[in-house]
């Protein structure tokens, strides 16, 4: 009899789906509503190739693509490849090798590796990000955005590492030092590319309610726009050295105004108190020190909460409206330049900041609203006391009062604009020219792509500016408008721009007159599930932000461009920790294919090993489990083709078979559609031991058997895909398994049924569970009680009784 051996069965099929283009996604009008659009956060191709993380991530997606195909879906699964970025840059600048060359390289081994584990890609529709005639379009679309104000330039402030001469993020300086190189930093300003993303703040908080997203996510992204409600309040200054006047009044953002009779003083940033000085203050030169050197510091690092509090009095006062009182007015680091008006009133009763800062000084704190404190401050809400007229009022109440009376409504954003220009070779150059006399002038659009020339080094030119700026035959050009010598950009586009838009590319990969057909867009856009485990704010955010640019041009009608997103978790080494070359825990996927696991082993595995969102340690062994259940069921196929023909046996025996595979089949249906592919395949191993139990009284070879076999392997498909297509084709059918019809399980056969029970609370739907049919009242109850939803809602109140439904639902009725 023939052993299962993936090295002879693998290749054999990933070779036929490609010849016979089975995985190619068309666009057919007939199919439109069928249509399921699939995708993975495209990789960056490094050199060091997959890894089972990317594997994790591909197999979970291809699972559940391959599985809606057998439901008759169209299906368009693709995959590119997110080329640019400093790694490539960085090999580049080392070893001489082109970023072109080491990219193309790195491709090719992620596309062997990729196919290799049977992915089933659309291959024709492939994109790789530095392909020009891929960033031809990504410029064409930043040159729309410039066109309408979206794209522009500004002078600002950054960090720039002297030694790495390049800008940083604040979370790159550490204690005034570069992360990389620990050189101390400077602040410079310099012309950047920003997008104009806070254009679409409301939008894109309020496209996430509508999402298929997991909670946490969304809610990452809504802090991350930071939408907060309040009031900016003006206080008239007394005693400015020289300038009585209202040049110097300070304006503060609040959200919480209704605290303003407990404003005991004022704080403004060091860069406000920077502005002042430039402006004709003649501060004091503690004050001109301390903004000095505050300023060198990050604001990560000025926010940190347990970091005692700094500050100068500047000898400015103002006088509180509701109190009468002299508020100071201090410089401190722990209000930001760079949010609100750079200037708050402090409320040290109900603001833990606040109240730091006034113990360290000794400045005055003022309760203005009633409430139990839970350390320090009361933040609460509550009535107002010390305030006046407003004395009595609730502070919900007040804030609305206070804001219309001594202030004005405010709506500021945590959001800053999409800084995008990096002083880097590897990256889509920024399609625009500068000209002395014209300024900042588009490249004409039948000049795309503005191409990357080959340069000598790729390093930083040493001015600040990108290797682009050594290339002097591509620098100078005539200026597009008035014909004179100009000079084009030489920064290049974040990444992130280049990833913001290529599933739009995915549906029509090949086009050269445009990015994109809008028919085509519109037939599979929105992308259906979208999995990955990466970018949760930025990439998930910049791309909703282009495809609502892109929907207001008219150029594709969905405005949300990821309907559903599935965040996978991490695979961990065995010990827990992160995998990390430096650490040689690293397992590498193609290693274990290659030593005879075969691609369906390790994907199966690599869903086995635990609940797709969870992070998850690599068990060594636990592949062999998954290698020896493929086994089990190719050698029961054997067995069972070798007795073909055999005659019926017991009819109860029968029974007990159709009951097991069908049970099955419910399970991995339900848990397919869930993705809850661990459980899925571990009822596939279970009715495969039911299966090598009933075979011992019950001969294979029979109708029987070959109609069970024939389930088994239809739904183990999306999960081993090169096995079941071998076993199908050795069963005798000709079309291929993946695009066989999913089996229906019959009810008759599925005796213990499972069954969902609908949990509410006073009638409000709060929960469900799924239970087998059979339990009783007091089982279910049991369980309904200890459901993590109704055990909060429960909470602090009185259950006066339960109302159970047999079969249906319980309701708690609470007081
Ligand atoms: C008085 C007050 C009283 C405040 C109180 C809070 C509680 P979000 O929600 O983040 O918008 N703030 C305003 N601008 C600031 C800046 N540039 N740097 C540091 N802090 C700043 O928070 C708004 C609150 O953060 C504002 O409301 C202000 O403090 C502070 F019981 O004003 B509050
Ligand atoms: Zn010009």
């Amino acid at each position: 009899m023939k052993r299962y051996d993936p090295k002879s069965i693998e290749p054999k099929w990933q070779e036929n789906w490609e010849k016979t283009n089975l995985y190619k996604a068309v666009e057919d009008p007939s199919r439109k509503e069928d249509k399921a659009y699939v995708i993975d956060m495209f990789p960056y191709p490094s050199g060091a190739g997959l890894h089972v993380g990317h594997v994790r991530n591909f197999s979970i997606s291809d699972t559940y693509a391959l599985y809606l195909r057998q439901r008759g879906r169209n299906v368009l699964r693709t995959v590119g490849f997110d080329a640019f970025g400093l790694p490539t840059e960085n090999y580049a600048i080392k070893t001489g090798i082109s970023p072109q060359e080491a990219t193309a390289q790195n491709v090719e081994n992620f596309r062997t590796q990729l196919k290799k584990l049977g992915m089933s890609y659309d291959w024709s529709r492939e994109v790789i990000t530095t392909d020009p005639s891929y960033y031809r379009w990504t410029q064409w679309i930043f040159l729309q955005l410039f066109k309408n104000g979206l794209a522009y330039q500004k002078e600002n402030p950054q960090w720039w590492c002297e030694h790495d001469q390049t800008v940083l993020a604040d979370e790159q300086v550490i204690n005034g030092r570069c992360w990389r190189c620990e050189n101390p930093v400077v602040k410079k300003s310099l012309k950047q590319w920003f997008f104009k993303i806070t254009a679409y703040a409301d939008d894109l908080l309020e496209g996430l309610d509508d999402l298929d997203w997991p909670e946490k996510i969304k809610t990452m992204q809504r802090n991350w726009i930071g939408k907060s409600v309040g009031a900016e309040i003006d206080f008239k200054l007394k005693n400015v050295q020289g300038h009585e006047d209202d040049k110097f009044n300070v304006k503060v953002f609040t959200t919480r105004a209704d605290t303003l009779g407990g404003a005991t003083f004022l704080v403004i940033s060091p860069e406000l108190a920077d502005q002042w000085i430039d402006n004709g203050w003649d501060a004091s030169k503690e004050v001109k020190d301390y903004v000095e050197s505050s300023m060198k510091r990050s604001e990560i690092e000025r926010q940190e909460t347990d970091r005692s509090k700094t500050g100068v009095d500047t000898g400015i006062h103002a006088i509180n409206p509701i109190s009468n009182a002299k508020m100071p007015v201090w410089v401190a680091d722990y209000v930001l330049g760079g949010y609100g008006t750079g200037a708050i009133m402090a409320v040290p009763a109900h603001d833990q900041r606040d109240y730091d800062f006034a113990k360290q000084f000794d400045l005055p704190i003022v309760e203005v609203v009633e409430g139990e404190k839970e350390g320090d401050v009361y933040t609460g809400e509550g009535k107002l006391i010390n305030s006046g007229k407003y004395d009595g009022i609730q502070s919900s109440e007040a804030r609305e009062k206070i804001t219309v009376e001594l202030g004005e409504e405010k709506i500021n954003y945590k959001m800053r604009d999409w800084l995008i220009s990096r002083q880097r070779y590897w990256g889509a150059p920024i399609p625009v020219i500068h000209c002395e006399k014209c300024g900042v002038v588009p490249v004409p659009e039948h000049q795309l792509p503005v191409e990357l020339p080959q340069v000598k080094s790729y390093a930083p030119s040493g001015d600040g500016r990108s290797a682009l700026a050594t290339a002097t035959d591509w620098l100078h050009v005539d200026c597009p408008e008035c014909g004179g010598k100009a000079e084009r950009e030489t920064d290049t586009m974040d990444g992130y721009a280049c990833s913001s838009w290529y599933f739009l590319r995915y549906t029509d990969a090949n086009n050269d007159k445009v990015a994109f057909s809008k028919e085509k867009a519109d037939y599979w856009m929105p992308v259906d599930v979208y999995v990955g485990g990466d970018h949760a704010v930025a990439h998930l955010l910049y791309a909703r932000f282009w495809n609502m640019f892109l929907n207001d041009r008219k150029m594709v009608d969905v405005r949300e461009p990821f309907k559903g997103l599935r965040y996978n978790g991490y695979i961990l080494a065995e010990d827990g920790t992160k995998m990390s070359k430096s650490k040689g825990n690293v397992v590498d996927p193609v290693d274990l294919i290659d030593q005879g696991y075969g691609a369906d082993s390790v994907r199966m595995y690599e869903l086995f090993i635990g609940p797709y969102e969870q992070d998850s340690n690599w068990n060594p062994t636990g592949i062999d489990g998954c290698k020896r259940f493929l086994n089990r069921v190719f050698t029961l196929v054997q067995e069972h083709i070798d007795a073909k023909g055999s005659a019926a046996g017991d009819s109860a025996l029968e029974t007990a078979l159709a009951s097991a595979t069908h049970k099955a089949l419910k399970k991995v249906t339900v848990d397919t559609e869930k993705f809850s592919f661990n459980t899925a395949i571990a009822a596939m191993m279970e009715a495969v031991n039911e299966m090598y139990k009933l075979k011992v009284d019950l001969p294979v070879g029979s109708i029987e058997w070959d109609q069970n076999i024939k389930i088994l392997v239809l739904m183990l498909a999306p999960y081993a895909p090169h096995l079941a297509e071998e076993l199908w084709q050795q069963l005798g059918e000709t079309e291929s398994v993946h695009i066989s019809q999913w089996p229906e399980f019959n009810p008759d056969l599925v005796q213990d049924e499972i069954i969902t029970i609908v949990l509410q609370i006073n009638g409000k739907v709060r929960a469900s569970i799924e239970v087998p049919a059979d339990s009783t009242q007091d089982e279910i109850s049991k369980l309904a009680q200890g459901n993590e939803n109704i055990v909060r809602h429960l909470e602090g109140k009185e259950l006066v009784k339960t109302i159970y439904v047999a079969g249906k639902l319980v309701n708690f009725v609470v007081k």
